[in-house]
């Protein structure tokens, strides 16, 4: 059975770069080679144009489209992923607050914690996801590690960059840094629709993996000749999701065979589920086919989701990461009197155990990333903001370890998966022998996975999910949605930009110990399933534009992870 016309994919092919008119992507997945004329209508529309219009799409359908059309084949495979047992955790927080004449600090200590309490909203607070049980490494380590452990040491006099003076020359023998899932160097894909194919078949491969071993699963062309009343399960892609004229919920879920239709009744507790779904993430649905045979009851709805038996690494050695983000740089909001503070305490005794700067896109300002931005440019040339970037970067303590990745108004392709800044880029930003990563990526320090991603799908999240509970006050709470779906940027056709790729780069394959992203300019600590959240705030003010939309960014917070506890202080500068 083929698949239907790929409307998804098409309103991804058109975010390229534009929004369509609703009735220009009906034209283009109907068109006879929808992919061709995609192709053609955002080449035929002009660059400055935001919208491609019905008229774009009826001029270039006018003309003759090759057919160049994609198949797409095979079942998906026989594999059960192994069940993920749940348990019951513990897990430990608490909030003191220490004031320091350096910086206001919010530290997290002990205290308990109910697993399946919410994180705190408060951005001045932070819990602990490490189990009381203990972090035994063996029993929980199983991923496989595909780089080898680099270990750079930094010895005094090789760098030019500022040095610490508050403190003691280090043993840098004990630092490591690996690089997992990084897009740089592997990009395939060319656009064309077949990309976009592979990319949601790797999806689906991997992500309905960690669903198949938890339900008894069909396919969907074979749910179709079960007798009604059957118990099933199938496990696929959110396609539709729409309401029925008596508020019920129909929920479409498509395989590599196909689309079957599920059926989620309002007044049962999993409709409060459907809040969360968004088209284009895989899920299972658990229920009882209908006496005609062509629908699915809902029982049950189940995510990839983190395993609630996920254990954490933790570092061997007392050791921390400064966790931040959207420096913002050429900016004439950026808080460079915040930033040098920052950079002197991290210089300061208080501030020894900080090994390592991780910083999750937005480094500069950039050109053209929204309108009218050029208006409040204080830097206009974009070199010119990586080489003050690089300056501003200079001031931290020269052996700091630091690792990258690009935001969208970073220098790199917008579209995700992000490959690293280029080499003349990495030349300008080069005083600290800095990692560049692509984004996402996983970092994994002395042990700790960190997963790195600079966050432009949690606009999406907070935009999509209905009522207060998810909001720009607890990016957090829109990051646990991210782990939940095990991928960083679910929905294609929206705000985030898709590149097409052989492989799904996207998908949150192994579990991190830390997720770490950006973008909002909000602070945000918490927990979920044992993984350490943390969204860094920025070191920017209020643009105009935040000013219009009320958002009230949170300037100059450096949350400091613990990586021997996953404890995270939040230190303030402003
Ligand atoms: O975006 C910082 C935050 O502000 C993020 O939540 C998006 C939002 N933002 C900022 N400017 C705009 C415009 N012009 N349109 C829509 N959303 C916007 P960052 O990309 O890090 O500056
Ligand atoms: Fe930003
Ligand atoms: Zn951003």
């Amino acid at each position: 059975m083929p698949r239907e016309p790929p409307v998804r994919v098409v309103r991804e092919v058109t975010s390229r770069g534009y929004n369509a008119e609703r009735e220009a992507v009906t034209l283009l997945a109907t068109a006879r080679d929808p992919a061709a004329a995609v192709e053609r209508a955002v080449d035929a529309a002009p660059d400055d144009a935001l919208t491609l219009t019905t008229d774009h799409v009826r001029e270039v359908l006018d003309d003759a489209t090759p057919s160049t059309s994609a198949t797409d084949a095979d079942a998906p495979g026989k594999d059960a992923a192994a069940g993920e047992a749940t348990a019951s955790e513990t897990t430990t927080a608490d909030t003191t607050t220490t004031e320091t004449a350096a910086a206001d600090t919010t530290t997290a200590a002990a205290a308990t914690k109910s697993a399946e309490s919410e994180p705190e909203a408060s951005t001045d607070q932070t819990t602990t996801p490490t189990a009381s049980s203990g972090v035994g490494d063996d029993d929980i380590r199983t991923r496989k590690r595909t780089s080898p452990v680099e270990t750079k040491g930094v010895s005094e006099g090789q760098n030019e960059a500022g040095r610490r003076d508050g403190r003691d020359a280090r043993d840098d023998s004990q630092r490591s840094v690996e690089i997992d899932g990084d897009i740089t160097g592997e990009s395939t894909g060319t656009g064309e629709y077949a990309d976009f194919v592979a990319t949601f078949r790797d999806r689906y491969d991997r992500l309905s993996k960690k669903l198949r071993g938890r339900v008894n699963h069909r396919p969907t062309d074979a749910l179709d000749s079960m007798p009604g009343g059957s118990e099933a399960a199938v496990v696929g892609m959110v396609n539709d999701i729409r309401s029925t004229a008596s508020g019920h919920w129909l929920v479409e879920v498509e395989d590599t065979n196909g689309v079957f239709p599920t059926l989620v009744m309002k007044d049962r507790d999993i409709a409060d589920h459907v809040d969360e779904l968004l088209t284009d993430e895989v899920i299972a649905v658990e229920g009882t086919i209908s006496d005609d045979g062509g629908i699915l009851f809902a029982d049950d709805l189940h995510f990839p989701d983190i395993p609630r038996t996920h254990r954490p690494s933790t570092a061997d050695r007392h050791v921390q990461a400064a966790l931040v983000s959207d420096v913002h740089v050429g900016s004439q909001e950026f808080a460079a009197d915040a930033w040098q503070a920052f950079a002197d305490w991290l210089h300061t005794e208080e501030a020894d155990a900080v090994e390592y700067l991780l910083i999750a896109g937005d480094m500069v300002e950039g050109v053209g990333v929204y309108p009218n931005q050029d208006e409040e440019l204080d830097i206009v040339d974009i070199y010119d903001q990586y080489e003050t970037f690089a300056e501003h970067l200079k001031d931290v303590p020269g052996d700091m370890e630091i690792v990258m990745i690009p935001g969208n108004h970073d220098a790199v392709r917008l579209a995700e998966p992000q490959p690293a800044f280029d080499e003349e880029l990495r030349d300008i930003m080069s005083a600290h022998d800095a990692r560049f990563t692509g984004n996402p990526s996983t970092v994994t320090v002395e042990g700790v996975d960190i997963l790195m991603y600079h966050g432009v799908s949690i606009d999406e999240i907070i935009a999509e999910y209905p009522g207060d509970d998810i909001s720009y006050d607890n990016p957090h709470r829109a990051m646990e949605q991210l782990l939940k779906k095990r991928h960083v940027a679910p929905q294609f056709g929206g705000r985030t930009r898709v590149a097409p790729e052989k492989e799904d780069y996207l998908v949150i394959d192994e579990a991190p110990d830390v997720f770490h992203t950006g973008h909002v300019h909000k602070l945000g600590v918490g927990g979920y399933h044992n993984v350490r959240l943390v969204n860094s705030g920025c070191w920017q003010h209020q643009t105009e534009f935040q000013k219009s939309v009320n958002i009230d960014p949170d300037v100059a917070t450096a949350p400091i992870l613990d990586l021997d506890t996953l404890d995270v202080t939040v230190r303030k500068f402003a």
